[in-house]
Parts: C-alpha cells; sequence; structure tokens
C-alpha cells in the first residue's frame, strides 16, 4: 500500500493494519498541504511512549525526572507565551452564524478554511507528522467515539496515549470504513534546512477551529493542553455537544463521582464546574473521618458523555482515560489521591524543578525548597518569591497522568454501559452572593440556576483572572453550537425523561468559594464537601431536610452533619444568606445574558426568572 514518493511530501507508508482507504487518502492530503518530513503512525505502545519521550529529552522539550523520586516521568516547561487555553482565538465555524450563537466567535467556513490553508501550507517542514488514532470512551462502546489526530507535536502524541485510548486496537475498531473526526494539529513552526528547533515550537498566531456541520477540527499555533490535545474540549465537549444536540445525547464538562453509603447504597453523581475549580478534587474527595463509612469513587475528573438507555435512564461515560489536571494547590490534605496517582508515570508542565530532580508547586507543600529552577526555567528561591511575587510553577501548571493511578477509580469506570447518574451538580467559583447548595424543585428550575451561573475566571484561560462572567453549565467555552439552543436541549432531555416515566436526576447548584473580610475562604471545602454530599444523597433518598427559599430547596444548619467539624450556626450563614441587594444585582447579570443569548431563548427561562424576582420582592 506505500504510496509514490513525491518529491519534497514525505511517503504515507501506512502500516498493514490500517486498512481505512479514506484515511490513508486524507493523512496523505494533509501530509500534500503541511509538508512534513517524515509520517508515524502512533500504534500506542510503550515502547513508542518511551522512545518519543527520550527524543523529547534529547531536544530540550522535557527532562526526565529523578527515577528515585518519580519513576519514569517527565517535566515539561512550555514556552511563557504558550500556557493557557486561548478562548479568544476559538472558532466554531458553522455554515449560519446564528447557529454558532452570540458566545462563539465565528467566521464563514469558507474564509476560514483559506486561512487556514494558508497558514498549514508548509507548515510541519522539517518536522514529524504523528498519525495519533484514538477512542473517546471505551474502545468499542456503543457511546464511545473515535478520532484521528494529526499532529508535528510528539508532546501532543505522548500525552494522547495517556489521556485517550490511543493506538493500534483503534485502528481494529475502525476497519475499513467506520467514522471517525479528523483532527489536525500543528505548532506552526517549520524549521528550515539546519535550523536548530527551540525546546518548545509554537507561534503568536493561534487558531482552534471547529466545523460543526463537517464535524472537523483544526488546530494552529499551540501546543498546549486543550489547544493541542483535541480528543479533550474540541472533541469531546465542542464537537461531541453538536452530536448530542443532533442524536439526543449530552456531552458536557463534568466529573462523574460514585459514592457509597455506609449501609452500601451506592449513587453515581455528575458535577460541572469551570475549569480549574476543583472537578480533579471533588472526584477523588476522600470523606471526613467523621463520616466514616463513606465511600467517594471516581469514573472521571472533566468529561462526561450522558445519554438516555433503553429504560429512559441518563447513563454516563467518562470519555477521557487520565487526568489533565491543575498541580498548583494539589497536596496531601487537598487531594491524597491524586498525590498517590502522581508517584509515578506522570507528565508534568509548568511545575517548578526541585535541586534534586524531582517536582514542586505551589501548595504541594508548607515550606518551600531552599532553591527551584521554576517553570520558565529561572533560579527560584523563597526570597525571590518575596521580592518579586514570581511563582514557582505556572498557576495553571498540569500533570497528564493515566487515571488506572487513581487509587480510588471507580470498578466501572471502563465500562462500555455507563453508569446511571442520580444527580447532576452545577458549582461556580464566587466569592459572594451564591449559597453553599441548593436543590431544585424541578429540572426547568434546574436548568435555570444551570443556565445562568457565573463564575470568576481562572488561570486555566488566557485573559484576565477574577472576573465574574457568566458560565452557562460551566461550557460557556465548550458549546459547539447556539448557547440557547443548547439549553432547550437540556429542557428537552428533561421532557423525554419526563414521558418514559424514568425519575430525572436532581439538580443542585453549590459554591465553596465564599470568602470572609479578609477574602479567606470561609467553606473548608475538599473532604468536607462530602456533607453536602450526604445531604443531596438524603433528598434524593427522600429523608433530607430543607428548606423552601428564594430558589429552591437550602438545607439548614441542623440538615447538614457536623460530626468532626467546628462550624457554628453563624458561620453557615455567612455562606447561606441570600443578601437581596447582592441578588437584585445577580438578576440584572442573568437579564444581561439573556439579552445577549435574544430571540433564541426558551421561554421557559423567562417564566423561572419572574417567579424568581416574585418570590425575592416578597
Ligand atoms: O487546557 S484544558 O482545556 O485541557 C484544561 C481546562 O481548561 O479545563
Ligand atoms: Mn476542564
Amino acid at each position: 500500500m506505500n504510496q509514490p514518493v513525491m518529491a519534497g511530501i514525505a511517503p504515507v507508508n501506512p502500516p498493514a493494519f490500517v486498512q481505512h482507504r479514506k484515511l490513508i487518502d486524507w493523512v496523505a492530503e494533509i501530509a500534500a498541504l503541511t509538508t512534513p518530513d517524515r509520517i508515524v503512525w502512533c500504534d500506542g505502545s510503550q515502547e513508542e511512549y518511551d522512545r518519543l519521550c527520550a527524543q523529547m529529552v534529547a531536544a530540550g522539550t522535557m527532562k526526565k525526572l529523578n527515577p528515585a523520586k518519580r519513576p519514569n516521568s517527565y517535566l515539561a516547561q512550555s514556552d511563557p507565551s504558550d500556557v493557557a487555553r486561548v478562548e479568544d482565538r476559538t472558532f466554531i465555524c458553522s455554515e449560519k452564524q446564528e447557529d454558532a450563537g452570540p458566545t462563539n466567535h465565528w467566521m464563514p467556513p469558507t474564509e476560514m478554511r483559506a486561512t487556514l490553508n494558508g497558514l498549514f501550507a508548509g507548515c510541519m517542514r522539517g518536522r514529524t507528522m504523528y498519525v495519533v488514532p484514538f477512542s473517546m470512551g471505551p474502545l468499542g462502546s456503543p457511546i464511545a467515539h473515535i478520532g484521528v489526530e494529526l499532529s508535528d507535536s510528539p508532546y501532543v502524541a505522548v500525552n494522547m496515549r495517556i489521556m485517550t485510548r490511543m493506538g493500534k486496537a483503534v485502528f481494529d475498531v475502525l476497519g475499513a470504513d467506520g467514522d471517525f473526526v479528523p483532527c489536525v494539529h500543528s505548532v506552526g513552526a517549520p524549521l528550515e534546512a539546519g535550523q536548530k528547533d527551540v525546546p518548545w515550537p509554537c507561534n503568536a498566531t493561534k487558531y482552534i477551529v471547529h466545523y460543526p456541520e463537517t464535524r472537523e477540527i483544526w488546530s494552529f499555533g499551540s501546543g498546549y493542553g486543550g489547544n493541542a490535545l483535541l480528543g479533550k474540549k474540541c472533541f469531546a465537549l465542542r464537537i461531541a455537544s453538536t452530536m448530542g444536540r443532533d442524536q439526543g445525547w449530552l456531552a458536557e464538562h463534568m466529573l462523574i463521582l460514585g459514592v457509597e453509603s455506609p449501609q452500601g447504597d451506592k449513587r453515581y453523581v455528575a458535577a460541572a464546574f469551570p475549569s480549574a475549580c476543583g472537578k480533579t478534587n471533588f472526584a477523588m474527595l476522600i470523606p471526613p473521618q467523621s463520616l466514616a463509612g463513606w465511600k467517594v469513587t471516581t469514573i472521571g475528573d472533566d468529561i462526561a458523555w450522558i445519554k438516555p438507555d433503553a429504560d429512559g435512564r441518563l447513563v454516563a461515560i467518562n470519555p477521557e482515560a487520565g487526568y489533565f489536571g491543575v498541580a498548583p494547590g494539589t497536596n496531601a490534605r487537598t487531594n491524597a489521591n491524586c498525590m498517590a496517582s502522581l508517584a509515578e508515570n506522570v507528565i508534568f508542565t509548568n511545575v517548578a524543578l526541585t535541586d534534586d530532580g524531582d517536582v514542586w508547586w505551589e501548595g504541594m507543600s508548607k515550606e518551600p525548597p531552599a532553591h527551584l529552577i521554576d517553570w520558565q526555567g529561572k533560579d527560584w528561591t523563597p526570597q525571590i518569591a518575596a521580592e518579586t511575587g514570581r511563582k514557582a510553577a505556572h498557576p495553571n501548571a498540569r500533570f497528564t497522568v493515566a487515571a488506572t493511578q487513581n487509587p480510588v477509580l471507580d470498578p466501572a469506570w471502563d465500562d462500555p454501559r455507563g453508569v446511571p447518574i442520580s444527580a447532576f451538580i452545577f458549582g461556580g467559583r464566587r466569592s459572594t452572593t451564591v449559597p453553599l447548595v441548593t436543590e431544585a424543585r424541578d429540572w426547568v428550575e434546574g436548568v435555570y440556576m444551570a443556565a445562568t451561573m457565573g463564575s470568576e475566571t481562572t488561570a486555566a484561560a488566557a485573559g484576565q483572572q477574577g472576573v465574574v462572567r457568566r458560565d452557562p453549565f460551566a461550557m460557556l467555552p465548550f458549546i459547539g453550537y447556539n448557547m440557547s439552543d443548547y439549553i432547550a436541549h437540556w429542557l428537552s432531555i428533561g421532557q423525554r425523561l419526563a414521558q418514559s416515566g424514568a425519575t430525572p436526576p436532581k439538580i443542585f447548584c453549590v459554591n465553596w468559594f465564599r470568602t470572609d473580610a479578609d477574602g479567606k475562604f470561609i467553606w473548608p471545602g475538599f473532604g468536607d464537601n462530602m456533607r453536602v454530599l450526604k445531604w443531596m444523597l438524603d433528598r434524593i433518598a427522600g429523608c433530607g431536610g430543607g428548606e423552601e427559599n428564594v430558589f429552591g430547596v437550602t438545607p439548614r444548619h441542623a440538615d447538614l452533619p457536623w460530626d468532626g467539624l467546628d462550624f457554628v450556626p453563624a458561620l453557615y450563614d455567612q455562606i447561606t444568606a441570600i443578601d437581596r441587594a447582592a441578588w437584585e444585582a445577580e438578576l440584572k447579570l442573568h437579564d444581561e445574558l439573556f439579552d445577549k443569548l435574544g430571540q433564541r431563548l426558551p421561554v421557559e427561562m423567562l417564566a423561572v426568572k419572574r417567579a424568581l424576582e416574585g418570590r425575592l420582592q416578597s
């Protein structure tokens, strides 16, 4: 099946296990456009992973960590300009602008294709193009979907091996004519003959582009995280959300956890929080000692694909196979399970390097080491930090690690049938206004809560941090179509559940992040979130206390378990009180969102808002 060698174009040379003509032709087409020096078809083997990592160590892209401290682990330090998702360079190129909606950047597909053709022409010169086949979800699961990423970044290839089911077996599932989502990625830094490479090639011009109608992804100029690992936000959220809209399912920015009571009752809940708001910590929560016998297990920490099953229940899978989590703030107290996961076989990105070849980040230990090499390769000491405010690790520094290293991985995490969901939790990062927890009285009210959620921005996306923005369903940067249609889709899923007679999952809204006058968090969070989770399970079981409030049902102090935690009613009031003036201002922000969403906004949202305003007045 060898392709004829044309001048300047690398032979495609598909291995014998690739039998998919359309795929081979597409690889040839992209190679002709981008002109890499060579093409490597990834098989997903350990040998291949080790080889690519060794190659990146030689090239200066990664450092091998001290094997006695952190076996088989690496540290990559990115270009300082390439450290987070670039939302203002992210485009949904549907045929019609209104189908992308007012919250997405849009360009006509023909115009975007012309721009990208110009940028991608010859952009892999001097580099290797990796063909990275991957399955989002258990291989062969009826809920899973396949993608193939063509990338000139070996960093992408090795990260994709951890984050997805990547390798040869995917070609077996694809067969001769299976469907796949084509994903094209380049760091946008061609090398001329003899030109020395830089440790982290990238381009000041960046484009993260989605064509929802043809289900294609093109990404240019960045090697970082969600910009470059295209199975994650680009496929599993933006493209998958449009697939879900068309096919009657949901692709959500949600962790999935299992929670088992001391009596052995087990439930699964899915929880949406914006990037860098603690999804990984919540998904691996260790209940406080005083709630002995409760157990939390992880299905996923970032993305959920949720479909109605034959009985009308909503079942969910984690389409990913690894965690790309935020390192700073992670320690034995905040997330001991995560720390255990990170003992070996990890790729760290933009954390600091210790003098004995291990990693460190802010919050990892109380006392920082006396000397470090920071994420930008510079000397760092606590004194330098005190004088300059310079962080040792970038605030969006990440680890990439296989789910199988998680000591509390749920036994069903890889079950192709998925797990039934009993509740949805929506949470933003709000230092004021939003109470600890509220239960929606019904599905529509829950959709309203999720749709109007606000959150303070974090380092996970480039741009200003700490400003409150509306982040509906924690999906603002990840919905591949019109936000109003997305809200309508959620309403229609609720209607379908009601028609099928299934009990719809309860919907809760939480806020762990209220602060006091000194800016300190009032709620202890982390393991103590189990107290709130237990209340939710009690409500699902029909035995939890609570009172009707302006927005829904909230627990009184006496309704939560407090054993082992001195959290007096006065403190509880501080994180649950409804400040009428703050809420009047908040509702104006809901108005702003609804004005922005315009004509297509489902009328149900306005009805819920009117009822809410009425209750607030009375
Ligand atoms: O960079 S990622 O998109 O993978 C992480 C995040 O923003 O959640
Ligand atoms: Mn995320």
